[in-house]
């Protein structure tokens, strides 16, 4: 039998900025309760939720002080088991996000690593090295977040690692104690009910023994790059990617699937799409995966999306993940050169988000077309903006509150919010666009309509057609059914010849206009058209 998560839609939840029940001004789960309709009403198949435990949130939850416990902003352990119940009964799954690569400094297991000194019994449950013999951190290595990814201790006289800040000492997978600590966390979960998770930086459970130097990223390579702190400026080669980390996420599946063979279990992976493939196949390592390629390209190219599956096909059993938004990177539309005015652009990149091989990923806001929000220095609550501004201004403008209806805070909270809402998501409400049969939101809800009666726009194998650029073209086919998905990925309105399509039936679910005549079409600026092939 197809598993439920293979072409599902899963929306993404940012829970802090999603809708406050009390007040706070910050987002909360009986607040994600009272959205469920809503989220139902789009025809997704499930949610995955942003972090929902105690964090002292110096990365905003993702680092975790308590793998078991519920984040006190966020409600009580009742109230996710009411979610979850709640989101069942509408047949929505629930897939929670759980970073185990690192944990919060506060966490119990780190105090004890720290105060316990190096011979502790927890002394190896993190990554501790003595520092060099001229008194530098033992290594190369760089934080993602900038600096080096070493934090000198002087109650053990030693560093221990960190990839991100240095509130998040990285786990030690390769402890065999740790490791069980980290899986059961897994367990916990699964028995209470939950259908999967969303495991963060997924390759970087396991860091290379001999603590070899990074190699630096070459120059002209550097330009391709998003981030533009420290941490990218090396290959992370042996701080994370190592090929046998899939042992480590051989292993995490085999204790998901002891809860059932329903459960679904996918990883975050950095840019590098050849280990993503390699990591997740459907024999060994995790169902399923992405990388950052989608969500930092800037470029609508159809190369760069036909370069993206090419790599992916030498791992044909891999099923692939498709995120192109989330809570670290600039919102979609604004990306590719949009803004709130440009919906056309917004329903084509939904479309081929939706019509895309693999399960696919849907941040919250997506479906309205939202722009990235503009923010002032004072308004920034991520740390990356805080410490790079103005270099990298942060993740701040693809997390601000979502916006539900017209006035002051957007229908996200009656108190003060933690974000401000965006002035650019005025005019893009939720209430607005239900009234409105042609909006952003009315057409998300017919793309994934779409998808849901489609087997081949579910499950079908893509192949790209060779058709002029800028338009991309693909044919989806499952079990006699082909659906052929053009994007016209310019501004500009774009007929072609296309004997491949004579005698295709155009359908009518569309962004902008398609004329289809023998063997060429017309498509309208940033039109997404689908036709049925015989
Ligand atoms: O993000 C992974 C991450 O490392 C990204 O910062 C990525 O490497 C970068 O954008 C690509 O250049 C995850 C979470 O999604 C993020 O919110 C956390 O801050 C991070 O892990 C640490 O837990």
């Amino acid at each position: 039998m197809t598993p439920w998560w293979k072409g599902a839609v899963l929306y993404h939840v940012y829970v802090r900025s999603f809708y406050d029940s009390d007040g706070d001004g910050h987002g909360d789960l009986p607040g994600v309760q009272a959205k469920l309709d809503y989220i139902a009403s789009l025809g997704v198949d499930g949610i995955w939720l942003s972090p929902i435990h105690p964090s002292p949130n110096r990365d905003w939850g993702y680092d975790i002080a308590d793998f078991e416990g519920v984040q006190a902003d966020y409600g009580r352990p009742e109230d996710f088991r009411r979610l979850l119940d709640a989101a069942h009964r509408r047949g929505l799954k629930v897939v929670l996000d759980e970073v185990l690569s690192h944990t919060s400094d506060e966490h119990p297991w780190f105090v004890e690593s720290l105060t316990g000194g190096p011979t502790g019994p927890k002394a190896d449950w993190y990554v501790w090295a003595d520092p060099k013999p001229d008194g530098t951190a033992p290594n190369n290595w760089l934080s993602v977040f900038g600096g080096p990814a070493w934090a000198y201790q002087p109650k053990r006289r030693q560093h221990y690692h960190h990839k991100f800040l240095r509130q998040q000492p990285k786990l030690n997978w390769r402890n065999p104690a740790a490791r069980e600590a980290a899986l059961s966390v897994l367990d916990f979960w699964l028995e209470k009910g939950v259908d999967g998770f969303r495991l963060d930086v997924a390759g970087t459970y396991l860091h290379d023994a001999d603590l070899t130097d990074n190699p630096p990223v070459p120059v002209d390579e550097r330009t391709r790059l998003h981030w533009s702190h420290a941490g990218n400026l090396q290959r992370h080669l042996h701080d994370s990617n190592l090929p046998e980390n899939i042992e480590v996420l051989d292993a995490i599946r085999r204790r998901v699937e002891a809860h059932g063979e329903d459960r679904f279990v996918f990883g975050e992976f950095s840019e590098e799409e050849a280990r993503c493939g390699a990591y997740c196949s459907h024999e060994d390592g995790l169902h399923s995966g992405y990388t950052f390629v989608m969500l930092l390209a800037r470029k609508l190219d159809p190369g760069f999306v036909r370069e993206h599956y090419r790599t992916l096909s030498d791992y044909p059993l891999h099923w692939p993940t498709i995120s192109f938004s989330n809570h670290d990177v600039p919102r979609t539309v604004s990306r590719f050169g949009g803004g709130a005015d440009t919906p056309d652009l917004a329903r084509m990149l939904f479309a081929l988000l939706v019509a895309l091989k693999g399960t696919t990923l849907v941040y919250q806001g997506e479906e309205l077309g939202l722009p990235q929000a503009t923010l002032t220095r004072d308004q920034l609550r991520d740390p990356v903006g805080d410490l790079y501004w103005p270099y990298d201004g942060g993740r701040d403008g693809c997390r601000t509150p979502m916006p539900w209806q017209p006035g002051e805070t957007l229908g996200f909270t009656t108190g003060t919010p933690w974000l401000p809402p965006a002035a650019e998501h005025r005019g893009l409400t939720v209430a607005e666009q239900e009234k409105d049969p042609d909006s952003t939101l009315a057409f998300a809800r017919r793309m994934i309509a779409f998808k849901k009666d489609s087997a081949a726009l579910r499950l079908g194998e893509l192949t790209f057609l060779d058709l002029a650029e800028p338009v991309l073209a693909f044919v989806r086919e499952h079990a006699g059914e082909r659906i052929a998905c053009l994007f016209n990925f310019s501004a500009e309105p774009r007929f072609l010849d296309a004997p491949q399509l004579a005698g295709a039936q155009l359908l009518p679910v569309r962004a902008g206009d398609a004329d289809l005549r023998g063997g060429s079409i017309g498509l309208s600026p940033h039109a997404a058209a689908f036709l049925r092939l015989a």
